[in-house]
């Protein structure tokens, strides 16, 4: 329109005014209510299950044997559903079941729509799911879209120049090379990318007389991402396994998916031992922006078959703007903050900044928290296995989707593992003595169902051997005992089903104010309206805390104890003018 009319000359305008201040007022409203509960606004839609479902992850070598030939497989962790469903959590995510040469463990997949023999057939995958199914339970499958394995179809095809195939990976000429270079057809790698398990990324291919681009091991070549045929293959893979009816997936590696297409650029600034879990510089072999419309495309996928399919993205050290990001492609990115940056000496207000600066500019995307994987150690061996309970706690009652990472709720350590024993190729990469600072074997450990064979794990001889705790720390041991790991966990679970728990907010005790150690101790309020207030708080610190008034904090001088992580209070009043913490004990008290 050329002119400008006045400012509103219309009925319709001002009616339209009138409506947005009513709308402002109402916004201020709420606001000040939220400051004044210390609550959210209730909404009365019925939220999609991975708002209030615990994830569990499995890692399934080492989960149940049930033909004992020593690895974990499908009918296995089908007999141990109701196991799960007894703890309380409300999906489990597997790590990858697919046909694999099992160099990377099933990170390097042969075929993405076949189940590998290790852990049983299709069959075993169908029954597996529709027994989740009676039991409430939803299952996410790992699904790795980066590369494949040198032994998938796709790459025997592509490495002969097969005319469907011949661009499904990332392959480049290299550049002549002057001396040195008889292995690789006098040609050397065009550029100084690196993998991330050291060396070049460029492998040479004899047969297609090119070198192929691998961010991972040189038997993981990377798919060409900008194929569009490779990109309707991927889709595929997602639809065959929501035609079998799983619920979701974790996607991996999603940082490693594009590279820049300028490969004669070096990438600057490169050292040997970088780590790729850092926000590191690798401008041009991680988070590129051209996996947006991917993940787009997947959510696309994945809405054709309902709107509550999960899909979390895995993200070691990505900017929040790069989270952000993901978040509006229609996934969820991992937050591993609890992993990355919680150490012994991260005390309980370094680990109050942790938690703030994860949740800090989230606005409306929901939060997850993640406190062990299958690639680091326990939280017994990172933070001493008095404080297991209390990690629990903290992460079945911060706000958003916890992952459990399997045998955290009983308590599991990592296993030590000889030389000659290991079985990960990170370790296996090192030599005698410095194989341990990377294998991620000694978390991989089987679970420890009861103190008979083998933990209850298996009849055979197990694929990596138990640990020798197991008769002390087993799930049979704990369900008997009056207080344990387990029971505490059992108890979190379904306390974090409690309004109060499933939305998006959290407000911290400030412990300081209270003449309190906010070094040891971590107190935080969950509430919204029209839901019951718990005080959550955990001593983090070495010795006891004494006398702790949390009143303040908890706007009350009474309070009852609903969950505790020790012996004291249990389903009794307390002052809450005067608590009292040993190291590693965790409270949930209900406001009175
Ligand atoms: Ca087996
Ligand atoms: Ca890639």
């Amino acid at each position: 329109m050329s002119s400008k009319k006045k400012f509103c000359e219309t009925q319709k305008c001002l009616f339209v005014i009138l409506v947005a201040v009513a709308a402002a007022i109402a916004a201020i409203c709420v606001v000040t209510l939220t400051d004044e509960n210390l609550r959210e606004k209730r909404s009365l839609e019925p939220l999609p299950w991975w708002k209030t479902s615990i994830v569990y992850q499995i890692y399934p070598r080492s989960f149940q044997d049930s033909d004992n030939d020593g690895t974990g497989d499908l009918r296995g962790i089908k007999e141990r559903l109701g196991y799960l469903s007894d703890l309380g959590v409300g999906a489990v995510w597997l790590s990858p079941i697919f046909l694999s040469p099992m160099r990377d463990f099933g990170y390097d997949v042969r075929n993405y729509t076949d189940v590998d023999p290790l852990f049983g057939n299709m069959a075993d995958f169908e029954n597996l799911i529709s027994e989740a199914k009676d039991k409430n339970l939803r299952v996410i499958l790992d699904f790795v879209p980066n590369h494949t394995s040198n032994e998938s179809e796709w790459f025997y095809w592509s490495e002969r120049g097969h005319k469907k195939y011949k661009d499904y990976y990332v392959w480049n000429s290299g550049i002549e090379c002057a001396a040195g270079c008889d292995d690789t057809g006098g040609r050397r790698p065009p550029n100084n990318w690196l993998s991330v398990f050291g060396g070049s990324a460029w492998k040479w291919s004899g047969i297609r007389q090119k070198f192929y681009y691998h961010a991972f091991l040189d038997s993981q070549p990377d798919l060409n991402l900008r194929n569009k045929n490779v990109q309707t293959e991927l889709q595929d893979v997602l639809e065959f396994w929501l035609q079998k009816g799983v619920d979701g997936f974790r996607a991996d590696a999603l940082k490693f998916m594009f590279e820049s297409p300028n490969v004669t650029d070096d990438e600057t600034g490169l050292t040997d031992t970088f780590t790729w879990i850092e926000a590191d510089n690798h401008n041009l072999t991680t988070n590129l922006p051209e996996v947006y419309d991917i993940l787009k495309g997947w959510r696309a996928v994945l809405n054709k078959y309902g709107k509550d399919k999960f899909l979390i993205a895995e993200s070691y050290g990505i900017s929040h703007e790069i989270r952000d990001k993901y978040y509006e492609s229609g996934s969820i990115p991992f937050n591993f903050a609890l992993i990355q940056y919680l150490n012994k000496s991260c005390n309980a207000l370094c680990m109050r900044d942790v938690i703030q600066d994860s949740l800090g500019g989230l606005n409306s995307n929901w939060p997850n928290f993640v406190l062990g994987n299958h690639d680091n150690s326990r939280v017994a061996n990172r933070f001493g296995p008095e404080t297991i309970d209390a990690f629990n706690m903290l992460l079945l009652t911060l706000p958003g989707t916890p992952t459990s990472y399997y045998g955290e709720e009983i308590g599991m350590r990592d296993t030590f593992y000889t030389y000659r024993e290991t079985k990960d190729t990170a370790g296996l990469n090192y030599n005698e003595t410095q194989y341990m600072e990377h294998s991620r074997d000694p978390e991989r450990s089987p679970m420890q169902w009861d103190d008979g064979l083998n933990a209850g794990f298996s009849n055979g001889t197990p694929w990596l051997h138990v640990n020798h705790n197991y008769q002390l720390i087993n799930v049979k041991a704990q369900k008997l005992a009056d207080r344990s790991h387990l029971k505490v966990y059992q108890q979190l679970a379904k306390l974090r089903q409690d309004p109060a728990f499933t939305h998006n907010s959290v407000q911290f005790v400030n412990i300081s104010d209270v003449g309190g150690n906010d070094k040891t101790i971590l107190a935080y309020i969950r509430a919204q309206i029209n839901s019951d207030k718990y005080l959550v708080v955990m001593n983090f610190g070495h010795q006891y805390a004494n006398n702790v008034d949390l009143s303040k904090g908890a706007g009350s001088e009474n309070g009852m104890v609903v969950v505790n992580a020790m012996s004291a209070y249990q389903k009794e009043m307390i002052d809450l003018k005067s608590v009292t913490l040993s190291r590693g004990q965790g409270l949930v008290i209900k406001v009175m």
